[in-house]
């Protein structure tokens, strides 16, 4: 999800969507709650000759220099999908951020025995994507996990479905991010001519997200990689595709070989100055000595820690938050998905599975 663009720095509560986040454009299907495989993704009308498509058309033709006669037809031929429409919408009912339900969701054993096998299958992938991009395998594994299960849940509905309905009829009542969707679908146009896809059997999540990381379109432009080096990059079937690419995406976004993604950390008992340390959110702020001088212990290996450390809030509901005090990686980690509840999620999924293997 992104231009190059960098997500804003916003915690999403768990499960809800804060989108556009960082490579796919809302929760994925792996994401469980709202991946609309409860809903129909039955497609409607055809979008066909509206004229504010016969424009789109136009538009993209000119800035992609792609044939306009193919664009219109493929474009004629995108139906708008009402559960699309749905899903894009903020819960009705705003829950309570509660980390142990939302790990619980992802840390369980299905997902850990698939997530071995899925390591297994591709540990050479896994390990040339570490070697290349310093990012662990236990990182890469943890996000393919919590995005799609493994390749289990990729999303149903048809991406160019999905982009045409929130390009053209994106619902009144949240903040328009048709202007991202647009954008995106162009970029769709553009890698079906360039990749050969069938843009009308291609299949992700309610949000346009494709395969097994759940890259939007502008993510494949940007950050995937022919990692097998067979000519072509496919999200879909090639797990050393997926593996390069998700580490391509991390180390892109500033993830540093080596080191940690978090340290454990008792948060200050003042609390104002629990608050000073935790309003820059999950933006790493705060030296080790400038955490310890407001109060928070933090051990032997984080004391030592070169560079800026954020603390982070994990909220249990009514019962007490978890802490721990994130580096650079945690950050980078959230520029997949602007959450610090999904990074940790990733983290501890990827320990997990590489304890079970
Ligand atoms: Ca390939």
């Amino acid at each position: 999800m992104q231009r190059r663009r960098l997500a804003v720095a916003t915690v999403a509560a768990a499960g809800s969507l804060a989108l556009p986040l960082g490579v796919r454009a809302a929760a994925a299907g792996g994401s469980g709650r709202r991946n609309g495989h409860h809903r129909s993704a039955d497609a409607g009308r055809a979008y066909g000759r509206r004229p504010d498509v016969l424009q789109a058309a136009q538009d993209f033709a000119q800035q992609l220099g792609l044939d306009l006669g193919w664009i219109e037809a493929t474009l004629a031929q995108a139906r708008h999908v009402a559960a699309v429409a749905q899903l894009i919408m903020p819960p009705a009912t705003a829950s309570a951020k509660n980390w142990a339900a939302y790990r619980a969701r992802f840390v369980e054993t299905r997902r850990v025995d698939a997530g071995a096998q899925w390591w297994r299958d591709n540990a050479s992938w896994l390990d040339s994507a570490q070697e290349r991009f310093g990012v662990p395998a236990e990182i890469v594994v943890g996000i393919v996990g919590v995005e799609t299960f493994y390749g289990r849940i990729t999303g149903g509905f048809r991406v160019l479905d999905a982009l045409a309905t929130l390009t053209f009829d994106f619902p009144r009542g949240r903040s328009d991010r048709s202007p991202f969707f647009r954008s995106e679908l162009a970029e769709f146009l553009r890698l079906a001519q360039r990749e050969g896809w069938d843009p009308q059997a291609l299949k992700g999540s309610f949000a346009g997200a494709i395969g097994l990381p759940q890259f939007m379109p502008s993510s494949i432009t940007n950050y995937a990689i022919d990692f097998d080096d067979d000519g072509r990059i496919d999200l879909l079937t090639s797990s050393a595709d997926v593996a390069g690419s998700v580490a391509h995406f991390l180390a892109e976004h500033g993830w540093r070989r080596a080191m940690p993604t978090h340290y454990d950390v008792q948060p200050p008992d003042d609390i104002v100055e629990r608050a000073t340390l935790l309003v820059p959110d999950i933006v790493p702020s705060f030296t080790p000595a400038q955490m310890a001088a407001r109060g928070a212990r933090l051990d032997d290996a984080a004391q030592q820690h070169e560079g800026a450390l954020a603390l982070i809030e994990l909220r249990n509901a009514d019962d007490p938050p978890s802490y721990v005090a994130g580096t650079q990686n945690f950050y980078a980690l959230t520029r997949y998905n602007a959450s610090s509840y999904y990074a940790m999620a990733v983290i501890e999924l990827g320990r997990a599975v590489a304890a079970a293997r």
